[in-house]
């Protein structure tokens, strides 16, 4: 029996945004009464893409100060950045040699950020999900809450544990991890395609509310937001096809922690510019306090620079620990 741990990642690549939020965050900020949880900044992970250095470290900065600012407690979990703690790369390489290239080629993230030109993609962005299952099960994590996108790595995260354990005859060294998804909204989608999920790399900001969005900003998004000429449906199967209405209804679900079926029994038959400026009040009061919490603490560098700091630390002695015992089982000495 594994004792139940959480963790999860965010990359550091941009302004975080609503989906980075109902996806993922939103569930970290409630899990950490219920459990001992990791959560990493996942440098290496950004570097897949090539990333500006000076950038990247604001964007750490600044992801750091998005958990504090959306309520994690820094005191009650372990906050630290990939890079500080080397078991990370090293238990990757391990799972590089584990993992086989038949499940990578499967991958659909890699397909979709790849694009076209696969062969002028990073190697480090064909095995990041190698990377990830790395960063879950060195800290033999049990739950990991994400969004419905990560699905498939956890699958691969799973497969990888399941083969490390029968490979080396070890029982059930490597938990099989679960991942927690939101119920509501799995997968906020951008705010002109409904068919793309809402994302920090998409060029037009208009596509997504990020968490530093003032008000005015957020009510004009909104505002334009991709809509369709039918007005809302008042069962959850009207929703079907209607991707943007699909996608609207459901952000507004998750932001009120109300099912799908209770919005549509409040605003089943009314149009979209009624139920818009709804959703716009509902945004601004839960992400704009946000937002003003992270300009504040990006002022105070060193109170983040030492959340990381503390973090790492205690992260580097389970990590130490958990890849001292992995080197033995794979038969592997570390003589410093
Ligand atoms: N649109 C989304 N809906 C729900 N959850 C989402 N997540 C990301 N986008 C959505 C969840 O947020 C967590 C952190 O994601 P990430 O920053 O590590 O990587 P990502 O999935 O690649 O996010 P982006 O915004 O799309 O970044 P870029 O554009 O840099 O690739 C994860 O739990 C993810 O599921």
């Amino acid at each position: 029996m594994h004792k139940k741990r959480v963790f999860s990642g965010v990359q550091p690549t941009g302004n975080l945004h609503l989906g980075n939020y109902l996806g993922a965050i939103k569930n970290f900020v409630d899990l950490q009464n219920k459990f001992e949880c990791v959560y990493c900044i996942v440098d290496l992970h950004a570097i897949t893409n090539r990333q500006d250095p000076k950038e990247l470290e604001s964007n750490i900065l600044e992801t750091v100060a998005s958990f504090v600012a959306a309520g994690l407690n820094p005191e009650k979990n372990i906050i630290l950045n990939q890079a500080s703690v080397a078991a990370h790369a090293e238990l990757a390489w391990i799972f590089n040699c584990v993992a086989r290239i038949g499940w990578l080629n499967r991958m659909t993230q890699f397909k979709e950020k790849a694009g076209a030109n696969k062969e002028n993609a990073s190697v480090g962005l064909m095995v990041y999900p190698n990377l990830m299952a790395a960063d879950i099960l060195l800290y033999k994590a049990t739950h990991v809450p994400v969004g419905e996108d990560q699905k498939q790595h956890l699958e691969l995260t799973r497969d990888i544990a399941k083969k490390f354990n029968n490979d080396f005859n070890c029982g059930e060294y490597f938990p099989i991890v679960e991942p927690l998804i939101p119920k509501e909204v799995s997968r906020v989608m951008s705010l002109r395609d409904g068919k793309k999920k809402m994302s920090k790399s998409e060029e037009s900001d208009q596509s997504r509310i990020n968490l530093k969005d003032n008000k005015d900003l957020i009510d004009q998004k909104i505002k334009k937001a991709k809509t369709d000429a039918a007005s809302i449906p008042t069962e959850v199967g009207g929703l079907k096809n209607r991707h943007e209405a699909s996608n609207l209804v459901s952000i507004y679900a998750s932001l009120n922690n109300i099912k799908v079926e209770n919005v549509l029994k409040d605003f089943g038959g009314k149009n979209f510019s009624t139920f818009k400026s709804k959703l716009s009040e509902s945004i601004i009061e839960k992400i704009c306090p946000i937002g003003d919490e992270i300009n504040k603490l990006l002022k105070n560098k060193d109170y983040l620079y030492k959340i990381l700091e503390n973090g790492s630390k205690k992260a580097d002695l389970i990590a130490k620990k958990n890849l001292k015992e992995i080197y033995d089982i794979v038969g592997l000495k570390k003589f410093s």
